[in-house]
């Protein structure tokens, strides 16, 4: 049986890896911050073969000890702070976390490995939002990076240090430059669930508005489930290698508003939605696109949920869950 560590085990990519893991027949631990993380009873309810391992990337020996405990054969590192809009203001956290656990992660496999390094395969969550302010449309795995938060720059650190392992030690080392990516499970302050759960409650009449920042930005979004079958894609192929992971495709929050609002019968949204510029970002990343071709041609990887289908399924998810809270 092969046995998976995952770090950011109580995220959204948490969640659906190890689910998908456990469906191959993996062993799968999972890394638990805190001494009581209120996630914890979500994991095991929503995974529940998960053995979940209480640590912190941020703390080398909490990793070491998890690595003895869980001997794996393939390493994901999710962990992070992840949210772009809260790093601005909590920039040195970010990169301790962000950044530098990335670099405690490949301390921990290497030393777990010992004299073997063929012995253990490492992912690293890189992020679209290292290119930033981009250089090149669509953004593939040579494009410049030029990150424009601190969020970003933590990203394009670990990035580095994930191919400098590579380089190094000759570790079986991949990165993911992955595009943003949602679903159902996805945190409440990104913006697209905040709008799928925003209009599932406006058409439920228990919210009468949204406050929203930019709305000319530009996503290139996929699901989730999509996009974790391909980092494990990554850890099957001979050679380890970076590779960007995205849809192709690019909308605005407006089109993101339009789809969703229509999902519930609205075809003014313009109504409900508000600019508030508490939500403006210091440094924006105005628009992202990916160019999926390698993962394609070398790891047969391809989105298979469109942007359409995407945003319809987080407003059901969210107008069944809001119904049921309510009581409707
Ligand atoms: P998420 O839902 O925000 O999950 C982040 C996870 O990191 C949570 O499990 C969190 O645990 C954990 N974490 C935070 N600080 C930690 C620490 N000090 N030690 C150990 N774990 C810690 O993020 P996601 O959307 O699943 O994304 C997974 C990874 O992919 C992240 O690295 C993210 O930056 C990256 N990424 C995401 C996207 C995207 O669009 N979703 C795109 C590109 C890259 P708690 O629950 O305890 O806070
Ligand atoms: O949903 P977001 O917060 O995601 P963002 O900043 O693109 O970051 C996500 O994707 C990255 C990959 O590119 C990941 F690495 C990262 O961990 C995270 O998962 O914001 C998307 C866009 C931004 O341009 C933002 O300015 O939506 C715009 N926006 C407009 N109004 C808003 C809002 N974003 C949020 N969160 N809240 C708003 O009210």
């Amino acid at each position: 049986m092969p046995r998976a560590f995952i770090t950011g085990i109580t995220g959204q990519d948490g969640l659906y890896l190890s689910e998908q893991l456990i469906d191959k027949g993996y062993e799968v631990y999972g890394l638990i911050r805190g001494q009581n993380n209120p996630k914890r009873a979500l994991v095991e309810s929503e995974v529940p073969g998960v053995k979940l391992i209480t640590g912190d990337i941020t703390d080398l020996s909490s990793l070491m000890r998890a690595f003895n405990t869980a001997q794996p054969d393939e390493v994901y590192n999710l962990g992070a702070i992840s949210f772009v809009a809260y790093s601005w203001e909590n920039a040195k956290l970010t990169t301790d976390v962000t950044g530098n656990g990335v670099l405690n992660v490949l301390e921990a496999t290497r030393l777990y490995a010992g004299n073997d390094l063929s012995k253990v395969r490492f992912y690293q969550a890189s992020s679209s939002e290292m290119f930033g302010k981009v250089q090149e449309v669509p953004q593939r795995e040579s494009t410049l990076l030029w990150p424009r938060s601190p969020y970003g720059v933590a990203k394009v650190y670990g990035h580095y240090m994930t191919i400098n392992y590579r380089e190094s030690y000759g570790m079986h080392a991949s990165s993911g430059i992955l595009f943003n990516h949602e679903s159902p499970r996805r945190g409440p302050e990104f913006v697209t669930r905040k709008v799928t759960q925003a209009v599932a409650r406006i058409s439920l009449g228990l919210q009468d508005k949204v406050s929203l920042g930019n709305l000319d930005a530009k996503r290139d979004w996929g699901f989730a489930g999509d996009y974790v079958d391909a980092m494990w894609r990554m850890l099957q192929a001979d050679e380890a290698d970076d590779y960007v992971v995205a849809t192709g495709e690019t909308h605005s929050i407006r089109e993101l508003l339009d789809v969703a609002f229509k999902r519930v019968g609205i075809d003014d949204w313009e109504k409900f939605v508000f600019v508030d510029p508490q939500f403006f970002r210091p440094a924006e990343v105005d628009l992202l696109i990916g160019d999926p071709a390698k993962a394609k041609e070398k790891l047969g990887w391809e989105p298979k949920v469109g942007f359409p289908e995407l945003v319809t399924m987080m407003v059901d998810s969210d107008v069944e869950k809001q119904r049921a809270l309510a009581g409707k």
